[in-house]
Parts: C-alpha cells; sequence; structure tokens
C-alpha cells in the first residue's frame, strides 16, 4: 500500500504561496507521526487551499466555504476514533464565514485538528478584506488599508475550550508545530500566518509577517487547556442507520447486458419518486446494481419531479446520467424539465404521456395513456409499462415490491394487470 499522503510534490498554488508551506509540511508531519493515508480525512473548504484534494491519496471531503470545520465535526462525531486524523483546512475568509462552527468544535473539544491559513485575505476570489485582516492592512477591498481590527482566533479557540491553540508564522520549517497540533486528543487550531503573493504582498510591500503580527496586537505562541477530548457516551447502544435498513432479496431475474441509465419524470406532488423507488428496489430485487437520485423543486408541491436512475449487472461507479437511455415521460413539467437531454437522444427509448406533443428526437417514441392506466398513479403505471414494453425488469418484481412496501391499495392493479396483459 502507498504510504505517502500526497500524489505529487507540485501543488497548484501560485508561485511563493504560503499554502504551500502548510500543506507540504503539515503532511510531512503526519507522515512523521505514521498515519497512513486510509488514517486521515481531509476537510477542506473553498478557497485556494482548498485546491490541495486533488493532490492527496487520503479520504477527503471538500465543503461549502466556512462549512469544513461543521463536516469536520460531522466526521468526527461519527467516527468517533482518536486514532483517525480529522484535518480541516481553511483559509481566513472560511474561518470568518464559518466562524460559530469552529468554536463550537472548540467548545465541545472534539477530536479534530483546524488548519487556518490565514493570509489575511480572500485569495480566490481576488485579495478581499476578511473578517481576519488586521488593521492597517491593504486589501483589493481596502486599498487604503482595513480600517477595522480582525478577530483574534486564537484567542476565540482557547476561550471557547480547545485543548490546544496555537499561531505560527508560516516561513521556514513548521513541521513541529503541525506535529504538536496533530498529536493533542481533542480540538486542537492551528493558525498558520502566511503570505499570498498575488495579492497580500503587491499590496503590502516590505511588509514582514512578524512585523504585521506584533503591529496588530497579536503574539505567536500556544495555548493550552487541560481537558478530555469529547467522547459520544451512548454510541454502543446505537445501532448504524445502515443495519436498519431492511434487505432486498434478489429473487427475480433480469435480461440486462450492459448498464441502461434511465430518467422517470412528470409532476411534483404525482407519487414519482416514489414510483422510483419502486423501480430502483424491482432492480434489487431482480439482481441489479442500482442507483437512484431525485430532484425537484424547493416548492415541493409543485412543478417538475424527476428521478434518475441507473440499472447495472455490474458494479456502478459512476451514478450521473447525462443523456440517458430510456426516458419515462408522465406530465408537461417532466417533459419541459428534461426537453433538453431528450433532445439531444441519438438512440433510445422515449415512453410519453398520449397527451403530449411528440418532441424532437431520435429516440424511439413510445405513447400511452398513462393518467388513465394509473389514475393518481401515473408514474407508478408507467415504470409497468416500461417493464412490459422492454422486459429489463420483470414486472413481477415491481408487483412484490408494491406489496412489500404496501402501497397496492394505491394503484389499480387489476386495472393495469388486464390492460397491460400481464
Ligand atoms: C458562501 C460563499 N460565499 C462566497 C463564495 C465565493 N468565494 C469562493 S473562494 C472565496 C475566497 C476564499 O478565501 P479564503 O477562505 O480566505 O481562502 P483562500 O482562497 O485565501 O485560500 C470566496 C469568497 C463562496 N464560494 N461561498
Ligand atoms: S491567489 Fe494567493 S492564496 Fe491563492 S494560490 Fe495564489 S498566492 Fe495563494
Amino acid at each position: 500500500m502507498n504510504k505517502n499522503l500526497l500524489n505529487t510534490s507540485s501543488l497548484p498554488y501560485c508561485k511563493g504561496c504560503g499554502h504551500d508551506i502548510i500543506a507540504k509540511q503539515s503532511i510531512k508531519a503526519l507522515e512523521s507521526l505514521g498515519y497512513l493515508p486510509l488514517d486521515v480525512i481531509f476537510v477542506t473548504d473553498i478557497g485556494c487551499h482548498g485546491i490541495i484534494d486533488k493532490c492527496l491519496n487520503t479520504h477527503t471531503v471538500h465543503g461549502l466555504h466556512g462549512r469544513s470545520p461543521a463536516l469536520g465535526a460531522g466526521v468526527s462525531f461519527g467516527i468517533d476514533n482518536p486514532d483517525k486524523k480529522i484535518i480541516v483546512f481553511i483559509g481566513d475568509g472560511g474561518a470568518t464565514i464559518g466562524l460559530q462552527h469552529i468554536m463550537e468544535a472548540a467548545r465541545l473539544n472534539l477530536n479534530m485538528t483546524v488548519v487556518l491559513h490565514n493570509n489575511y485575505l480572500y485569495g480566490m476570489t481576488g485579495g478581499q478584506t476578511s473578517g481576519l485582516t488586521p488593521k492597517g492592512f491593504a486589501t483589493t477591498t481596502s486599498n487604503e488599508g482595513n480600517p477595522f481590527s480582525g478577530y483574534d482566533i486564537c484567542q476565540l479557540s482557547h476561550t471557547a475550550g480547545a485543548s490546544y491553540t496555537s499561531r505560527v508564522i508560516g516561513i521556514g520549517d513548521i513541521t513541529d508545530d503541525f506535529v504538536k497540533a496533530f498529536k493533542i486528543k481533542g480540538f486542537s487550531l492551528i493558525e498558520v500566518v502566511e503570505i499570498c503573493p498575488s495579492y497580500g504582498v503587491k499590496l503590502n510591500p516590505k511588509r514582514k509577517l512578524a512585523e504585521i503580527v506584533e503591529s496588530s496586537g497579536r503574539k505567536t505562541g500556544v495555548w493550552i487547556n487541560k481537558k478530555p477530548a469529547y467522547k459520544l457516551h451512548n454510541n454502543k447502544n446505537t445501532d448504524d442507520l445502515i443495519s436498519k435498513l431492511p434487505v432486498i432479496n434478489d429473487n427475480f431475474e433480469h435480461s440486462l447486458t450492459k448498464p441502461t441509465s434511465i430518467v422517470l419524470s412528470g409532476s411534483a406532488g404525482e407519487g414519482l419518486q416514489l414510483a422510483a423507488t419502486v423501480l430502483a428496489k424491482s432492480g434489487i430485487k431482480s439482481g441489479l446494481d442500482v442507483t437512484q437520485k431525485g430532484s425537484y423543486p424547493v416548492t415541493v408541491g409543485v412543478g417538475f419531479s424527476t428521478a434518475e436512475i441507473n440499472l447495472s449487472p455490474k458494479t456502478i461507479y459512476f451514478h450521473g446520467i447525462n443523456i440517458p437511455d430510456i426516458v419515462i415521460i408522465t406530465s408537461k413539467d417532466g417533459l419541459n424539465h428534461n426537453l433538453k437531454r431528450i433532445n439531444k437522444m441519438e438512440k433510445g427509448i422515449l415512453f410519453i404521456d398520449s397527451s403530449l406533443d411528440s418532441p424532437t428526437t431520435k429516440a424511439e417514441i413510445i405513447k400511452y395513456d398513462f393518467r388513465s392506466l394509473g389514475a393518481k398513479n401515473a408514474a407508478l403505471a408507467s415504470v409497468l409499462f416500461f417493464a412490459k414494453k422492454t422486459n429489463i425488469i420483470n414486472y413481477k418484481a415491481i408487483f412484490n415490491i408494491i406489496e412489500e412496501e404496501k402501497i397496492d391499495k394505491k394503484v389499480p392493479i387489476d386495472k393495469i394487470k388486464k390492460e397491460l396483459h400481464i
């Protein structure tokens, strides 16, 4: 097994960026502590520092701006294992946006380390002032120097309850500072004050990091709270969520020889996602690998409702669908939402409710009155129609799932059986 945590020595930052020192030396520190790639979970934030993900052999999670500490906290709760190392990478912009998340993790003293890349500005978006920019430091949004003082993140972290907080200047060899922060069981935050040559250096010529830290009334150093790391109290008696899911036995056959992508779409509030779930579970019942993804507007009761389902006789590694193999449309909302990709279909089948005009497509078009067939459950009826027409999934597997899900009262089963001769 590859023991290197980094998969390249050429990191994607501008020349001279302080992020490079942080990434390389924090990794060196982890390797010196004996961590293997799969013992480490890097949770990165939005910003230049966050583009490190692709260079890592470890687990990685990329969060929304300012939310990596909250995600790191979730990972810490979920893993509940002090032998795994959770490292949150965040910039001063993200730390400002997600300040409360950092405070909360420090207050609970969760097992994780926040590595704060403090270049005193928003690097990725052009050098704007953040809440950690010191008074007098020039940025692209405060050319004359920031008129306000920045937060003292170390004081905040220490006061909130972090086991370990430190501030270091990111020049030279700071590997040891990382080692000390990473060794902590509980919450540690290491603020590395560094430079962004592209904006910070240009706008603050001749200023030295040590002088900037000092003139803002801050000190480098370490602040300790002697307290135990957070420990979940009742997790020993709690089953994980997956073990509670019922097992679906594959007691039906399928005739699928290659991966097939299906889009099922109609109107919100018409049981479309339920129909998709029935189709997906029927696929599992037939021994296929299945993925299911649903999307609908935030106003859940109006507009489109779309489900994307992949069925495959082999393991599915990618669940996205661009141009589908099969599209099933039960209403105008569903048609409008998928029109562009239907137009692009060069082959495959479009099953579409007979009330709708046929769109431009090279797919074979099969029309049927799903609304009359399924009454209020046009989507479920369309899934049964698809099964009967293609034989990809045995319709008996679908009836079986309908029965198991106890939704048989919702569907006019006798009518469907009679009309489709099944
Ligand atoms: C909630 C949110 N607001 C704004 C943005 C736009 N944005 C992307 S990167 C960035 C700046 C990141 O600066 P920082 O967190 O300091 O990291 P750096 O680029 O300096 O490493 C901003 C504002 C965003 N992605 N999300
Ligand atoms: S813009 Fe600044 S922070 Fe971003 S990579 Fe370049 S030097 Fe680093």
